[in-house]
């Protein structure tokens, strides 16, 4: 669809009239039913398939744009993506909501009652989901010829619930009751092979040349989500692959022997590759099926690509120049053995022609330090599963060697180090490595990040190719996280700067500065971020039952249950805080609200345990009357884009508080300084691109440093002396070993207490003593509100930086190198 060339006629009309007719029109002859008897979800259908025709018509000049253009294209490869709604967002990009509020009041129904059936595409995890969401819009808002390839899970990341304040996963059937933003491509299925053996070329001297003949195979089919740019014509789309059987799967000869449930049985295994979502944010999970996932993704996308390019190109000497393939982090990356297989076996290029094109035509980027993040896949699996990918991936390592082997004579060590298979008793394959030898640039998300993968993870590589290494700090997109989530505070914005020109141009929030001196201004920001927490309150309520105060400092930690995040930390200052108060209930306290949101991997039972101790202690502080009065904690289920769009905007302080050198970026902290929240945090990922540009004087600091991290850990860290020398944390400590939080039972929580006073990987109880005493500044600085809003605005001012728009600028002249593409109106 996307290269045909479209007649360039106009489907839908531009006038309130035109909507209304076409709602009306859709009502009956789309959904089948009338204003009478419509649903609530046939009045977001519609609206919604209205709302998506505006789309549509802008799409079809886009394709008809790049068509003509034949430019280079931005292609990105993710098994992730975090779309977040996209009603709201599609009504701000066709500037039809206000046409939609006045018809929709006549009708007698409200935007907000239409949009809970709008349910949110969870196909991802966390921070690197989204951020690839985020570069995607900024990559249409820019207009960049670019297409996301990813998985159409059935099921995305499960629906956190809680059962006696443990985490109960449900599955999430979000298409359900169907997808209107989709629209299915089946012309445009793919083949993808698994396992089988592989054949000598008799004609190929070189034995390089092999031929693949699959034991099994699997349809693809595509489905794609329309990607607009905001303030633009241009609508990019997002392409997602769901598995089918394909007719090789049906066991033709057991349904003529009338074994017909046993031959379904195979239409069974060929649909699950894309039936879940896995649940591990950071963490390597070995499974075949995973891999499966892996390569179904790349197979079905990289033959798309192709078949693309070729629409308006012939050859292979063009190939690099009108491609460009983004792998985000190692999930992807047996595609640079896929492509390596396409041109070699399936379309004769030579090796060595092969290899400096799929060479030129990838970029990796690195999403993290943490050793276990960093995927490894068995060689033994890969030989079954993949047998030519294996052999590629031989030969790939064979020809790198020797380019090591001459870069450093006799140095056997360094060529152990930077083999892409890791010898042992179990040998494996390292897809990081893979993923440097056959990219043009790899980058890091963060300086610090990309500083340490250069000294430490991939140290030996950034020695020998240090051309290779880029950094490109993460951004967010301004719209979905500042104009949608936080309408006051954009219309305040857009009022002090004259024009909503900072969408788009976020180094324009700087204009805000001197209006931080304005007392009126900072009262009409203190108003805004009050009214937010009023808003979040009522849904607090509603979700937990819990009342919150709209005047309490809301001090925020919203991200996945992780060691290195440590929300351990966090707890142990909560019942600081409760311990004080006990102690001395008549003293004065800042009042404080303790919002947690994010989820735990369900394999993951340390980080279950703690959401598990998070809902105990929220249960003791908000029925103790004493307590409550000073301090509330409270846990909405389900922390995920949508949740985020409505706690961010409510948000005092930004709790980001990860061990030095082990966050890679995070992206939840721009969202929130962005916002106007303060953060409290340590030297970590952006962190300190933050504290740059704020000013120190307007962020928390405290805690180790990087370097100080691992000295200490060289040093041998013993959590048990930091325990021994503190008073308020050993009674913290104690508190959890009491069995305060299990109602007297001390085996609840023990392995919380165990882990915090045994290994305490992640050295939460050395940064203790510094992290409560910034706390303590920070509420001696609360009770300041004129300074606390000063800062607070400044915040907000100062990180135009972090909008994903200059991440995709840069990406665009360090990376990619290519140019935008205007599609006239
Ligand atoms: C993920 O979300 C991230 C890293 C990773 O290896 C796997 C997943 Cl699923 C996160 C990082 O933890 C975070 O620091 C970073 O901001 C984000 O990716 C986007 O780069």
């Amino acid at each position: 669809m996307t290269e045909a060339r479209p007649r360039l006629r106009r489907t839908v009309g531009d006038s309130l009239e035109d909507f209304e007719r076409d709602l009306i029109s859709n009502l009956y002859y789309q959904r089948g039913t009338t204003i009478e008897s419509a649903s609530g979800p046939d009045g977001y259908h519609t609206l919604a398939v209205t709302v998506r025709d505006r789309l549509v018509d802008r799409y079809a000049r886009t394709a008809a744009a790049h068509y003509a253009a034949n430019p280079r294209f931005v292609y990105y490869l993710s098994a992730e993506y975090l779309l977040g709604r996209q009603l709201r967002q599609n009504l701000l990009y066709t500037d039809t909501e206000r046409w939609v509020r006045p018809i929709a009041e006549d009708l007698g129904v409200s935007l907000e009652a239409l949009e809970v059936y709008d349910v949110e595409p969870g196909l991802g995890n966390g921070g690197l989901g989204r951020l690839a969401a985020c570069l995607l819009d900024s990559m249409a808002t820019l207009d960049i010829p670019a297409v996301g390839y990813g998985i159409r899970y059935e099921f995305g990341i499960f629906k956190q619930t809680f059962r006696d304040g443990q985490q109960v996963e449900r599955p999430d059937d979000w298409t359900f009751y169907g997808n209107p933003w989709e629209f299915p491509a089946p012309d445009d299925r793919q083949l993808v092979g698994f396992y089988g053996t592989t054949k000598a070329d008799p004609k190929d001297p070189t034995g390089l040349k092999k031929h693949w003949v699959p034991g099994e195979t699997v349809r693809g089919e595509p489905s794609h989500m329309l990607v607009p740019g905001y303030g633009t014509q241009t609508v990019n789309i997002i392409r997602l692959w769901q598995a089918r059987a394909s007719r090789e799967s049906f066991d033709l000869a057991r349904f003529g022997v009338g074994q017909y449930v046993e031959a379904v049985d195979d239409i069974v295994k060929a649909e699950n590759i894309s039936k879940v979502l896995y649940p591990d944010d950071s963490t390597e999970l070995g499974r075949e099926l995973r891999l499966k996932q892996q390569y179904f993704l790349v197979a079905c996308s990289l033959r798309d690509i192709i078949r693309r390019y070729r629409l308006r190109n012939s050859g292979w000497e063009g190939f690099a120049d009108k491609v460009v393939i983004q792998l985000n982090d190692t999930h992807p990356v047996v595609a640079v053995t896929e492509l390596m297989r396409l041109l070699v076996d399936e379309h004769g290029v030579g090796w060595d022609e092969a290899w400096s094109i799929t060479r030129r035509t990838f970029n990796y980027t690195c999403h993290t330090l943490l050793p276990e993040a960093l995927e490894t896949w068995p060689v033994r699996l890969l030989e079954r599963l993949l047998p030519r990918h294996m052999e590629i991936i031989y030969a790939i390592n064979h020809f790198f060697l020797e380019e090591v082997r001459a870069a450093y004579p006799g140095d056997e060590d360094v060529v152990r180090r930077m083999s892409v298979i890791q010898e042992g008793d179990e040998r494996r394959v390292r897809m990081a490595h893979l993923a440097v030898v056959g990219s043009t640039a790899v980058n890091g998300v963060a300086e610090l990040h990309t500083k340490l993968l250069a000294e430490t993870t991939l140290h030996d590589f950034a020695t020998l190719w240090p051309e290779r290494f880029h950094n490109v700090t993460n951004g967010v997109t301004p719209r979905r996280f500042l104009r949608m989530a936080n309408p006051r505070l954009s219309t305040l914005i857009t009022e002090s700067l004259g024009d909503e020109g900072w969408l788009t141009d976020l180094e324009r929030l700087h204009g805000l500065g001197t209006a931080a001196d304005d007392p009126a201004f900072r009262a009409a920001w203190r108003d805004v971020k009050r009214q937010n927490k009023v808003e979040l309150a009522a849904a607090v309520e509603r979700s937990t039952g819990v009342l919150i105060d709209p005047d309490a400092l809301a001090d925020v930690m919203i991200k996945r249950f992780h060691e290195y995040k440590r929300q351990q930390l966090k707890l142990l200052h909560v019942i600081t805080m409760v311990n004080r108060i006990r102690a001395d209930p008549q003293a004065t306290y800042v009042p404080r609200t303790v919002l947690f949101g994010g989820k735990a991997a369900p394999g993951y039972h340390a980080m279950k345990l703690l959401i598990q101790l998070v809902n105990a202690v929220a249960d003791v502080v908000n029925t103790d009357p004493v307590i409550a009065r000073h301090l509330r904690v409270v846990f909405p289920p389900d922390y995920n884009v949508t949740k985020a769009q409505f706690v961010i905007p409510a948000a005092d302080l930004s709790e980001q508080i990860s061990l030095a050198g082990k966050e890679a970026s995070g992206t939840g902290n721009m969202k929130l300084a962005l916002n106007g929240a303060l953060t409290i945090g340590t030297l970590d990922g952006a962190n300190i691109e933050i504290r740059d540009r704020v000013g120190a004087d307007n962020f928390f600091l405290f805690g180790m440093d990087a370097p100080a991290a691992a000295a200490l850990r060289r040093s041998g860290y013993s959590p048990r002396s930091f325990y021994e020398a503190d008073f308020e944390l050993r009674l913290a400590v104690d508190t959890i070993a009491s069995g305060a939080f299990a109602k007297g039972d001390r085996s609840v929580f023990a392995p919380v207490v165990d882990a915090m006073l045994g290994r305490d990987e992640y050295m939460a109880l050395a940064d203790y003593r510094a992290y409560v005493d910034c706390q303590d500044t920070v509420a001696e600085a609360w009770t300041d509100t004129e300074r606390w809003t000063r800062m607070s605005v400044l915040n907000t001012a100062r990180c135009g930086f972090f909008s994903s728009d200059r991440t995709v600028r840069e990406y665009c002249a360090q990376i990619w190198k290519v140019d935008p593409v205007r599609v006239s109106p």
